[in-house]
């Protein structure tokens, strides 16, 4: 799939690579949930946006929905940790967070589960990551986003002030501590005329 960028939101072509991760911010939340951020984390965002929309098998889910089965609003990808990742730059990334987590986290990022945002029409609904481990115990889930500027909203389970962090090309969030059970996050609808955006969620094993 060749998704079109806008000229002037994107840069000349080039490689990739990846600012250190010393400089990322930490935001504690409630409940010891916390956001690390860093902005601009990858440079060659573009190239990369460019090679994972034509290079990845990108899929449609539809899902029920009470007695409707309706489309997903997002195409996905999954490539669980036996798998290859479509692209170097994505080994690049999974291993520098882990190098960079590694006495906090205490084990690898393994998984990517990637979504490409085709306007501003698509969408991920309010959740937290609680399939696997991420329901009973602390962990972390770092989101590499490309492409268009979208918003990540967060708000606490129970109630509470939402907040938004816009997430531009390159731009890295680590969602940590109980996030993903005291917290839910979502990728809200726009208005507004925005192209296309990948995210590239890095997430250790059995988190889901
Ligand atoms: O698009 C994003 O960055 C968020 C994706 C997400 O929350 C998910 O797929 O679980």
């Amino acid at each position: 799939m060749t998704m079109g960028l806008q000229g002037s939101l994107f840069g000349a072509a080039g490689e990739t690579s990846l600012q250190p991760l010393s400089a990322v911010r930490r935001t504690p939340l409630t409940d010891g949930a916390w956001i690390d951020v860093l902005p601009g984390w990858l440079a060659g965002a573009d190239t990369l946006f460019e090679r994972l929309s034509e290079h990845v098998p990108w899929r449609a889910e539809r899902r029920r929905m009470y007695d409707r089965v309706v489309d997903v609003p997002r195409l996905l990808s999954f490539y669980d940790e036996d798998d290859e990742l479509p692209d170097p730059a994505l080994n690049e990334a999974r291993e520098a967070l882990s190098r960079h987590y590694a006495d906090e986290l205490r084990e690898p990022f393994r998984t990517a589960g990637l979504c490409l945002y085709r306007d501003g029409r698509d969408s991920v609904a309010w959740h937290g990551d609680t399939i696997g481990r991420g329901s009973r115990e602390d962990t972390m889930v770092a989101i590499l986003s490309i492409g268009a500027a979208r918003s990540l909203a967060l708000r606490p389970r129970g109630g509470g002030q939402a907040i938004r962090r816009a997430l531009g090309p390159g731009d890295l969030i680590v969602m940590g501590g109980s996030c993903q059970r005291t917290w839910e996050h979502a990728i809200p609808k726009t208005g507004k005329p925005v192209g296309p955006r990948i995210s590239i969620q890095f997430r250790p094993r059995g988190v889901r």
